[in-house]
């Protein structure tokens, strides 16, 4: 793949990087660490004052107008041009759009970029280097591996405010991330407006309660009530965009499906025996799954055109698919008579049949399918589908063995919902068990390694069944975060540094977190801030 050869290219990336001693400056401490990072020795660095002025050529391209965007986006002042400015951005020419160069010096800042999105790892590379107002004369050689490097949020079990998205979105930035998942609907509550369907909203994003993970029978008696209308949508879309990140829906199909079957129950299987849905109060898996009938099929066709015309840049939509019961479709006879129509003779082929549904839908708006690996069971699973695995790296593998491109999503080191260790300590903030010991070091060390190229990507999923709010969700997510956009970057990279040498360049990060005030998770395993809630 063509950053596989922009990556031979460089056979000395990292025998080259060190950390010399200056007489200016610290060893600066990038996450994730550039392929080539060469510190200058002695000399001085560049002197921020009261901005950076750029150069006159710069605000006459595009690309440099792109860079002062990519720059400001990344906390500095850009100042107007001049003759004697000490910005320069010039494109350079290489197969990975991910490419960039910078070289900072006394004098200046050159940046380099194959494309705009480079344009915003270079600038935070820049932001991350700074020391007491000065950038260290330093030459970076950079590109990341995979173009899709991602978080997922789920504001389904608990909410999450657009502030709080927003500032999810500049953590992310900041460690060159890429790609928001934003997991819309769900089981325990529908969180995105659609004109078509108001009562998704009216109804489906209201639950009664909410169930303690580790007792389910033990509800806490609060009514959870919210939604994102259109325009929250579109700021945060928007605002990502500032900031360099693609926001990817998902709307599940056609499982999870409770809160959205509530609403309109024609979405349903109402001839089932005992059908009567509700917004689940508790954690699981639910029987309620669409019905494969013309109001459902009817209903994805309007929804999904809603959400593509939301997500203008969006190039790919996730249709869920994960976690489908059957036992309603075995018990509906108008389910059973669908099949009997197309010739079905296993529930599984309704599932299959939403997947194709679906696929065909988004292709007239010009957008690919994708969705969790469980829409692998489909037989002639379009090619272009893109399929999340989630399950394990035994399914990435089936994936890529079928040819289609894929995200890494492991749920055994992705997973971010489950404690960072094993001690009483852990799972006492974390809550939720089953997978343990996801630290830092098992997020970089983990054997993600796929035959073939194609895996597109990959992503850390942050469910929220015991993420009820920010001071919780910043400790699950901090300080992993950055050892997730580290695998992602350097993936498939000969001589990627070790989970000790992350840990050291990690110690430099601590300040930024302090100065967001992030509740993040300190070394002794204690929340830094305040304790979190559970
Ligand atoms: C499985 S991962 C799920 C989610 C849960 C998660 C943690 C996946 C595609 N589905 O619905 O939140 O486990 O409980």
């Amino acid at each position: 793949m063509h950053y596989s050869v922009f990556l031979r290219l460089l056979p000395l990336a990292f025998a080259a990087f060190s950390f010399p001693l200056s007489a200016e400056s610290a060893p600066v401490a990038i996450i994730p660490q550039p392929l080539v990072l060469e510190q200058a020795d002695n000399a001085p660095g560049f002197q921020l004052r009261d901005g950076i002025r750029v150069h006159y050529s710069v605000s006459r391209s595009e690309m440099g107008r792109a860079a002062i965007r990519a720059l400001m986006a990344a906390g500095f002042n850009v100042l107007p041009e001049e003759m004697q400015g000490a910005l320069e951005v010039h494109h350079i020419d290489n197969a990975n759009p991910e490419a960039y160069t910078l070289s900072v010096s006394a004098e200046g800042i050159r940046i380099g970029a194959a494309s705009h999105s480079a344009l915003y790892a270079a600038a935070q590379t820049l932001a991350q280097a700074v020391q007491n107002g000065i950038i260290p004369a330093m030459r970076v050689e950079d590109a990341a591996a995979l173009q899709h490097r991602g978080i997922m949020l789920d504001p389904c079990r608990h909410p999450i405010s657009v502030a709080d998205t927003k500032r999810i979105l500049e953590l992310m930035a900041r460690y060159k991330l890429n790609t928001l998942h934003w997991h819309l609907c769900d089981d325990q509550g529908w969180r995105i407006e659609i004109k078509k369907y108001p009562l998704l909203t009216e109804i489906g994003s209201k639950r009664k309660e909410s169930s303690c993970w580790i007792d389910q029978k033990k509800k806490d008696g609060k009514p959870v009530e919210f939604h994102y209308s259109q325009d929250d949508i579109r700021e945060v879309v928007e605002y990502a965009h500032s900031l360099g990140i693609t926001v990817i829906p998902e709307i599940e199909i056609p499982g999870h499906a409770s809160a959205a079957v509530t609403a309109y129950p024609q979405l349903g299987n109402q001839d089932c025996p005992d059908f009567a849905p509700e917004v689940i109060t508790g954690w699981g898996v639910f029987p309620h799954v669409m019905g494969p009938n013309p109001f459902t099929f009817q209903f994805i066709e309007d929804v999904l055109a809603e959400v593509c015309e939301l997500f203008p840049r969006a190039p790919y939509i996730h249709i869920g698919g994960d976690e489908v019961p059957r036992d309603q479709w075995q018990k509906s006879p108008a389910a059973q008579a669908f099949m009997k129509e197309h010739g079905y003779t296993r529930e599984s082929q309704i599932q299959d049949h939403f997947t194709h549904f679906c696929a065909q839908v988004l292709r007239k708006h010009g957008r690919r399918m994708v969705g969790w690996d469980e829409i692998m069971c489909a037989p002639q699973l379009p090619q272009d589908a893109v399929v999340m695995a989630w399950r394990g790296m035994d399914h990435a593998r089936i994936a890529a063995r079928r040819g289609h491109q894929l995200i890494l999503c492991p749920i055994h080191a992705f997973y971010f919902n489950f404690p960072y260790g094993k001690n009483p300590a852990d799972s006492f903030y974390s809550g939720l068990t089953g997978f343990n010991n996801i630290d830092c070091a098992h997020v970089i060390n983990f054997d993600t390694s796929v035959p073939g190229n194609q895996v597109i990507g990959m992503q850390a999923n942050l469910w929220s069944e015991c993420i009820p709010n920010m001071q919780k969700l910043e400790y699950m997510l901090v300080p992993r975060i950055c050892a997730l956009a580290e695998h992602a970057w350097l993936y498939g990279t000969p001589n990627r540094p070790d989970a000790a040498h992350f840990t050291r360049r990690l110690q430099a990060h601590y300040p930024y977190f302090d100065s967001l005030r992030l509740n993040y998770r300190k070394e002794d395993g204690s929340p830094r801030l305040q304790a979190v809630q559970q």
